[in-house]
């Protein structure tokens, strides 16, 4: 590792394709002086002083012009990696970009590695591990909710909580190693109370972290939205209406969807992910079947169920098992009845509000009445779910931290178990140091290189 890092390394920026301008980032001891041997301007660039711009030809080793460019020079440690940048911005076509690379390539600088930028500010010191990680989850953000959430733990809210945690774990566990040092001499030096209200406090801080996530998932991933109801109800023509294309197929034959389908709309800046399913029937046919089987599986993986029921008949036996099967096993489900078909004339008004507990929004895909209706009432989900949020706190979106939260919460409640149940303090100190670890790999104070290579190959290249 170390000694890739005295490498210059060079890639391509900008999104691959036609653009006003594209930039070739190159990072390393060398920067300056292997990209002055292409640049011809009216400064050499290994003259250059921090945070300057100069315009000029770049010229291939033969000295043929490739395109004027503009250089931007960071010098170390003030630029992104930390150390000595420069910032070829070329005109945006694809060949002229590639060849100023190619040209950089071959006098010694080696192409960047998918994040190898980030993962240099990171070992410079930069920024820590989160805040690397919430680059990669800007960069992919497909809602404002998304990036708003990656931007605060940029600017290290996660990182100051989670430190803040493993300031108090190591102050507890310092306490703890003092007293094994003294154990022979048989003095009880750690007020016991104390310790352990300090453990159960973390523990609490934890949890509430740890709370964020289901949450925090729906922002960066989505909320997941599943269509279900019998054959005919109007799904596929409900799912049109609200993506406001002609996506799925409609027909007046029942068993049409036999696979589910997904598309993604936003509402209100919240990324929801509706999928239209199978309907759910007693059938024969074998792919219908498997279409079916499938359908039960999308149910369980959704925060919202929209029962779609045609409203020109009452409810039958099927849908009312699937609203009590899916209110008793998912607990956590948020169920929506569409009665659908409403622009009928023999409609019906359904009361599963009283009986069940879910709401009701009538609907029509066809005249497209209701639907805004119903946009309001998924958006009504996320509302809910985000009532417990209050701006101060953080939301944990990121399954590592999470996984690593949960291990630290593991370990503090082991710790807490052997000191109630009166075991020796080389036990609590195990498993104190256990989560010590887990939550300094958050921000990467204690980190492998495997985590580290995990984190930063998710990057593009150029980052
Ligand atoms: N009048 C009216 N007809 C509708 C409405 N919604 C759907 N339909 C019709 O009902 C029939 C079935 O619609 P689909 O959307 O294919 O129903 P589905 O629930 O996806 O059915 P499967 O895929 O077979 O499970 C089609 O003829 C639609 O045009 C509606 O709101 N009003
Ligand atoms: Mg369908």
């Amino acid at each position: 590792m170390i000694g890739r890092l005295k490498d210059t390394i060079a890639a391509i920026s900008t999104p691959i394709g036609e653009g006003a301008i594209s930039v070739v980032r190159v990072s390393g001891e060398s920067a300056r002086r292997l990209v002055s041997n292409h640049f011809s301007g009216k400064l050499n660039l290994t003259e250059a002083k921090s945070h300057t711009a100069h315009f000029g030809r770049f010229v291939d080793s033969k000295g043929g012009h490739i395109d004027d460019v503009v250089c931007t020079v960071f010098i170390a440690p003030t630029s992104y990696t930390g150390e000595d940048t420069v910032e070829v911005s070329c005109h945006g076509g694809i060949h002229v970009t590639r060849r100023v690379l190619e040209c950089l390539l071959e006098t010694g600088i080696r192409l960047a590695e998918p994040g190898e930028f980030t993962q240099r500010a990171f070992l410079n010191g930069k920024i820590d591990l989160s805040q690397a990680e919430a680059i990669a989850d800007i960069i992919r953000a497909q809602s404002d909710k998304a990036h708003k959430i990656s931007i605060d733990q940029l600017e290290g809210t996660l990182s100051k909580e989670v430190k803040e945690i493993q300031d108090q774990l190591v102050k507890a566990a310092g306490l703890l190693e003092l007293e094994l040092d003294f154990v022979e001499e048989d003095i009880e030096l750690v007020d016991k109370t104390e310790f352990q209200q300090l453990i159960e406090s973390e523990i609490i801080s934890i949890k509430k972290l740890l709370d964020t996530f289901k949450y925090g998932k729906v922002w960066r991933e989505g909320v997941r939205v599943a269509l279900v109801g019998i054959p005919n109800a109007g799904k596929s023509r409900l799912m049109n209406a609200l993506l406001k294309e002609e996506r799925a197929i409609v027909t007046s034959i029942p068993g049409t969807t036999r696979d589910f389908l997904e598309e993604e709309i936003i509402i209100s800046g919240v990324l929801f992910r509706i999928t239209d399913t199978a309907g759910l029937r007693h059938t024969e046919d074998s792919i219908e079947k498997e279409g079916v089987r499938r359908t039960r599986k999308i149910i369980q993986n959704s925060d919202i169920i929209v029962l779609v029921h045609d409203s020109t008949s009452f409810l039958i036996t099927d849908e009312i098992e699937l609203i009590k099967n899916s209110l008793e096993n998912l607990p956590d489900a948020y169920m929506i009845l569409a009665n659908n078909k409403t622009d009928l004339e023999n409609c019906k008004s359904i009361n599963a509000k009283d009986a069940y507990g879910i709401q009701i929004v009538n609907t029509s895909a066809l005249s497209h009445e209701g639907i805004e209706p119903l946009k309001i009432a998924l958006e009504r989900y996320v509302i809910e779910k985000s009532r417990n949020d209050n701006k101060e706190s953080v939301t944990i979106t990121n399954v590592r931290h999470y996984n690593n939260l949960l291990r630290a919460k593991e370990g503090l409640i082991s710790s807490l178990e052997s000191l109630k149940t009166g075991k020796s303090e080389e036990f609590i100190a195990l498993d104190l140091r256990r989560a010590i670890e887990a939550i300094g790999e958050i921000i990467g104070v204690i980190t492998t290189e495997d985590i580290l290579n995990d984190i930063f190959s998710k990057f593009c290249i150029g980052k």
